[in-house]
């Protein structure tokens, strides 16, 4: 009896490494002769032992067959998995993979094929990591009932750096962590449970996340001193753990370091004592951590300190990193969430949509070639709605990747279900018009665009201590849309999630899979519908961010304004009397954004100060869409629950009842929402619902 099975309560932690038993015996027996047998010539290399560790896991969960693994083809047992790099030697991969093949195949790349001929499937790459990707995604194959007879499969991370952001403090605290607290640190100590931290790295690396970061970008005192003697022998242990599964360590470190740790009296990036200490450091990180990745860095934002101190610019600040970091491969990751966060409410000029452009766009070619910058997703802060950011396509001499928030602050926190990979494919897909053709954002960050030695994808971990990782079970599918994404942002959202649901509740009832799918697949909008309206944002509590405070964010002092009064609403950032924020844009882009006309109603109030009569291109009025999307919104939050109860008995009750529970609280909470924001304009406009529903 396969382990999963008797260890039901475990399925949550498992996540969608379950490898749930297989109930068809058709399918079984399909699977069953290949997987027995796992030839593999004896490569002792960790990340190798990782692979192969995986496979028989997954076979045994999914097959119930404790697999041999052998070094050569037994006559009686013919059919079986091959698996080796191509320079191992194996003769089935020798066999199996053309030259053709082989070159197809980049650093982290693998190819599976069906060799009927040698009565084998063969998973081949070039290095470990592309083996243990390619035993992942041919567990994926299992996991989601595809046939294997015929396999002819190559594959290569479009993005070459995969990364996860932990916002993890060393009091076990996670800065917008919803999920528990924190598997990395306990009581001001590093913990000591390896093997969360493992299980952890085998579901990055499952999903081809391959860097990590591990601490929070707001570095406080203790975690400063991580890249000190105190500290460091332990991160490397976690550098270790990480490494078997092929993710590199990165740490967020503090500008001000060298006062703070290193007994000088300034941070100033040019200076001489400045710069020598950085490099003695950086030499002290390599030898604990020989493949350590680098250095992330928020600077001059929200209070940290940074270059601006000594009246440097952010290449500057940057470059001086680099340079330390240089000998060694090693790479300054540097932020460009960089504003004014002590804004005077009264003050109409500033927009703080505007910064990070404004602040590097200037700069673009003074970067050193080992600098990425990374960009959040929207100019604002991981709103539920905002504008693309303009810098993308904007810097032609400058790495540059994006950041996306899995954890869910202003969506949900993971109280409420908020599947974020459609919201994160509008953003890839989006023409940044900065070339005639193929000048989406996935093309900036990919590299392609600019033809950049470093770029990629990094996002804000959404995980914790909590048994099942994320809090809300079904924020799971946001952690593995996310890396696959990052791996190939062609995939669609609909697939990922399709994928998520097999692998984690098994691929043969057909209606939990539609079930959850629609779940999944109408959550975001459904979510925006009754918070902040047509993209103006906010309306959250102030400090803790979960709403709704429909002016929580009105009189403050960090540039987040609606500016609704008895006529209207929204922001105007068009050229011509607004702040002049669509400037920032390129192309058609600047049109579509400046006209009221053409700007996109999800849009509109991102963009546009309108009156609440104004009409929107469905037809309605904006207040009207308020009190519409907000009842609606309700009505829909309520049927997610329906449905899901519909599932009862099709899973654990342990899963079921969680999901249950957080979608009593959403239905709850979304009528909070409702009536507050609703209450709100229509005290403010004086103009009644259409419909005379209830509004307070
Ligand atoms: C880590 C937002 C969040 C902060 C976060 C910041 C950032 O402002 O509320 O908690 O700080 O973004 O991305 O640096």
């Amino acid at each position: 009896m396969a382990e999963q099975k008797t260890e039901l309560h475990n399925a949550e932690y498992k996540a969608w490494l379950e490898y749930p038993y297989i109930q068809s015996s058709a399918v079984i027996e399909c699977y069953s002769p290949w997987c027995s047998n796992i030839l593999t010539v004896k490569q002792d290399h960790p990340v190798i032992k990782s692979a192969v560790r995986e496979l028989t896991r997954g076979i045994q969960g999914m097959l119930d067959i404790e697999a041999t693994i052998a070094e050569s083809q037994d006559k009686d047992k013919q059919a079986c998995i091959a698996i080796g790099t191509f320079d191992s030697n194996h003769p089935l991969i020798t066999h199996t993979f053309s030259e053709a093949t082989r070159t197809a195949i980049g650093s982290e790349g693998y190819a599976i094929r069906t060799n009927t001929e040698k009565d084998c499937i063969a998973i081949g790459a070039s290095t470990p990591v592309g083996l243990l990707y390619g035993v992942f995604a041919f567990l994926r194959l299992l996991g989601t009932g595809q046939s294997i007879e015929t396999l002819d499969v190559v594959d290569n991370p479009v993005n070459l750096l995969r990364m996860m952001n932990q916002w993890d403090n060393i009091d076990g605290s996670i800065e917008r962590g919803y999920a528990g607290k924190s598997i990395f640190y306990t009581d001001n100590e590093i913990t000591e449970d390896f093997d969360r931290l493992q299980d952890y790295a085998r579901m990055l690396a499952s999903i081809g996340i391959n860097a990590i970061a591990i601490n929070n970008v707001n570095v406080h005192r203790f975690e400063t001193m991580f890249i000190t003697e105190r500290y460091l022998p332990d991160i490397a242990k976690i550098a270790d753990i990480f490494r078997n599964y092929g993710v590199k360590l990165f740490l967020s470190i503090n500008y001000a370091s060298p006062i703070e740790i290193g007994g000088l009296n300034t941070a100033d990036p040019l200076d001489s004592d400045v710069r020598q200490w950085w490099k003695a450091k950086v030499i002290e990180i390599y030898k604990v951590i020989p493949d350590f990745g680098g250095l992330l860095v928020k600077a001059d934002s929200e209070n940290r300190p940074g270059p601006f101190t000594y009246d440097r610019d952010h290449a500057e600040g940057s470059n001086m990193l680099a340079e330390a970091l240089l000998p060694f491969g090693g790479i300054v990751i540097w932020r460009c969430f960089v504003y004014n966060c002590k804004q005077d409410w009264r003050d109409r000029s500033t927009d703080r949509a505007r910064a990070a452009y404004d602040h590097f766009k200037p700069l673009d070619g003074q970067f050193m070639e080992n600098v990425i910058l990374q960009v959040k997703n929207g100019p604002m802060d991981f709103q539920v709605r905002e504008g693309v950011s303009p810098l993308f396509g904007a810097m032609k001499h400058t790495n540059m990747m994006i950041e996306f928030q899995i954890t869910q602050e202003y969506t949900g926190q993971q109280r409420h279900v908020c599947y974020l990979v459609p919201q994160w494919k509008e953003v890839l897909d989006f023409d940044t018009y900065a070339a005639d053709s193929g000048s989406s954002v996935k093309r900036v960050v990919d590299g392609s665009m600019y033809g950049n030695k470093y770029s990629g994808f990094a996002a804000v971990s959404n995980i914790g201590n909590d048994h099942n990782w994320t809090g809300h079970l079904l924020a799971q599918a946001n952690l593995y849309g996310y890396g696959r994404l990052a791996c190939n942002p062609e995939l669609i959202a609909e697939q990922i999630a399709k994928e998520w649901i097999m692998l984690t509740f098994g691929a043969e009832d057909e209606q939990l899979i539609n079930t959850i799918r629609e779940i999944l697949l109408t959550s975001w909008h459904i979510y925006e519908s009754y918070t902040s309206p047509l993209g103006v944002g906010w309306m959250v509590n102030p400090d803790h961010h979960y709403g709704p405070n429909v002016d929580g964010y009105e009189y403050s002092k960090w540039g987040t304004y609606h500016f609704a009064d008895l006529q209207g609403i929204g922001v105007d950032r068009t050229i011509k009397t607004g702040t002049g924020y669509v400037a920032q844009y390129q192309g058609a882009n600047v049109d579509l954004y400046e006209s009221v006309a053409t700007c996109p109603d999800e849009l509109l109030l991102f963009f546009h100060h309108v009156p609440y009569t104004h009409i929107l291109k469905s037809g309605k009025t904006v207040i009207q869409h308020i009190y519409d999307t907000h009842f609606d919104g309700v009505d829909r939050a309520a049927g997610l629950k329906e449905k899901w109860q519909s599932l009862k008995g099709k899973m654990d009750d342990s899963r079921h009842r969680q999901v249950a529970d957080r979608l009593n609280e959403q239905a709850l909470h979304a009528r909070e929402w409702r009536d507050i924001i609703n209450t709100y304009f229509y005290r403010k406009s004086g103009i009644p619902d259409e419909h005379q529903r209830t509004i307070y």
